[in-house]
Order: structure tokens, then sequence, then C-alpha cells
């Protein structure tokens, strides 16, 4: 099951198509890939060959579910895998030579400097729960109307209408890409109900296949878990699809490390509480069963 993990990561470092990327860190490249995992019983795509912070990933999901888009509140949990881009845009428009780790102490002592620049833009958060919508006018002015729940939207398409090929959450609002920080990765997630049992998809226009895929796997299969358990369903088939997948080329130990590594039995996922909304999870609602990895592989993020 892990195995598709480590055939896609090696298949991209053989036979991947050099190139310079966005970040001018170089990456092997494929077009094009489908991962499927059987969520029965509460099995999760939880890569072992690795260790996996699924509770950083988990208080991510959590942070997107809030609408929230800045960095502060995941600062004070400890959780830094926003920290580079915000920290990028100061150093950027302000000149200041600052270092990171000093950068991320004034967001979580100074509330105004994190307002001022710990904020992404209106990325994967505020599209979900809180899309924003114009009415036009008689005038042909627009006027603001109310934002779109599209979590909320789709707890209860599940309940209402379960057989719907609409179950959608898209983070791709085409107007607003040039105000995120970074334009939506993991854009759009379809869900499905066959026989009582909940099917997800993700489609990832971009995918990190080393750091960022293993907490794409995860988040996206917890969000399904949710779903299913909001809308009486049993969790059923998780199928990931990438557009431009790829391995950054200064991810070579980690990539001849893991690949050299056998996967360790089968994590699962256990929700310890149902609460009353999708909204309502805490990070103590979440027990991981049977998780014993491989050591964790250190390596640079590309900003
Ligand atoms: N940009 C790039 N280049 N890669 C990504 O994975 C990525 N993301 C998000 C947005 N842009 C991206 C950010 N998500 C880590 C994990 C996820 C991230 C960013 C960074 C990371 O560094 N993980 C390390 C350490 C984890 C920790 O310290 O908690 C790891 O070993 O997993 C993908 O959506």
């Amino acid at each position: 099951y892990e195995q598709q993990y480590l055939d896609l990561m090696r298949r991209i470092w053989r036979e991947g198509d050099e190139r310079r990327d966005r970040t001018g860190v170089g990456t092997r490249s494929v077009f094009g890939a489908m991962l499927r995992f059987d969520l029965a019983g509460g099995a999760m795509p939880l890569i072992t060959t690795k260790r996996v912070y699924w509770k950083t990933a988990t208080r991510e999901m959590l942070w997107f579910l809030t609408g929230d888009t800045n960095i502060r509140p995941l600062v004070l949990q400890g959780v830094k895998i926003w920290n580079e881009w915000p920290h990028a845009r100061y150093v950027k428009e302000t000149g200041e030579e600052i270092a990171l780790d000093d950068f991320v102490q004034r967001i979580a002592d100074d509330e105004a400097f994190a307002a001022r620049w710990g904020d992404l833009g209106p990325v994967y958060g505020k599209q979900w729960v809180d899309w924003p919508t114009f009415r036009y006018r008689k005038d042909g002015l627009y006027e603001k109307g109310e934002g779109i729940n599209q979590v909320a939207e789709v707890v209860e398409s599940l309940k209402a209408n379960p057989g719907s090929r609409r179950h959608i959450i898209e983070g791709w609002n085409v107007a607003e890409l040039d105000s995120m920080a970074l334009p939506p990765c993991h854009k759009t997630y379809q869900f499905h109900v066959a026989d009582g049992r909940l099917n997800g998809l993700l489609y990832q226009r971009s995918c990190d296949v080393a750091l960022g895929l293993p907490f794409n796997l995860w988040s996206a299969a917890l969000l399904q878990r949710m779903l299913a358990d909001q809308a009486g369903l049993e969790p059923g088939e998780f199928v990931w699809m990438g557009g431009d997948t790829h391995l950054y080329l200064n991810h070579e130990h980690l990539v001849e490390e893991q690949l050299e590594r056998e996967p360790q039995g089968h994590p699962r996922l256990e929700l310890l509480r149902r609460p009353a909304s999708i909204f309502d999870y805490r990070i103590e609602d979440f027990a991981v069963h049977d998780y014993t990895p491989h050591g964790p592989i250190k390596a640079p993020v590309a900003v």
C-alpha cells in the first residue's frame, strides 16, 4: 500500500524530466500520477518509511477548517510548515535581513506584527469556508454577498443527496490567485458515496513528493474521515491524483535513504469523539494506532 508511494518516488528520480522550477532549486518531474488507498477499518496512508508528523498535519487541517489564513495560530502551536513564505515576503518588502527564527518569534509575541506580516492571503481556509461572492446590481456595480462555506455544504449534500456528483471543495479561486502567498497545490477535493462508504479524490496540481506528499495524503484522508464521521458513512477509498509531480534535486539524500527502507506495519486512525459539526474537532480527538515508523529524514523546503 505504501509501496505505491515508494514506486512513484523511484520512478520520478530515475525517469523524471529535469527542469528548473519557480523556486530555482530544480526538480525531476513527471506529469500525471495516481495513488489509491482503501481506508476501510481505519487504515490511513501514513508513510512509515520515515517519521511523518501527523499531528502537525492535523493541526494544519484544523486550522484550514477555521477559515484562518494567518500563520500565528500555527506558530503558537509549534507548527512551522508555513513560516518560510511570510518570512520571505517580509525580507523582500522591508529589506530587513531578519533571521527566520527571529521573525517567527515576533509573529508569536506581537499580535499587530502578526496581523501585518503573518497572513498568507486568501489561501485554503478562506476559500474552503468563506469563498467570496459578489452580486451584480442593476446599476452595473457589484455588491459583496455572503461567503460560501463549501465544507458545510458538502456535509449537507452528503446527507441530503449522497448520490450527487457535485460534492466538491475547490481552492482554485481564479480571481484571487494573485493575492495568495502560494496558489493552492491540493486544489480540488471530490467526494462520492457508494454502498454507505465515502470515497474521496484529491487532485493536486503540483506536488513535492518528498516533503509535501506524506502530509497531503494524511490530511486528505483525515478530511475524508471527518466528513464520513459527520455524514454517518464508513470510510471508503481515497484516490490521489497529481499534476506536476516532482522531487527537488536537493532531496537526493532523502530519496536514497528512504528507498532503502521497508514499510513497517499498518497504521490506523481512530476518531475518539464525534463533535456536533465538522468545525468542532480538536487535536485530542485523533488517535493513531500501530504507527512504528523509521526515523525522520530532514530536508529543506523550497520556497
Ligand atoms: N512548497 C514546497 N516546496 N513543498 C511543500 O511540501 C509545500 N507544501 C505547503 C506549501 N508549499 C510547499 C507547505 N507544507 C513541510 C511539510 C509541509 C509543508 C511545508 C514543509 C516540512 O518541512 N516537513 C518536514 C518537517 C515537518 C515538521 O517540522 O513538523 C518533514 O520532515 O516532513 C505542501 O502542501
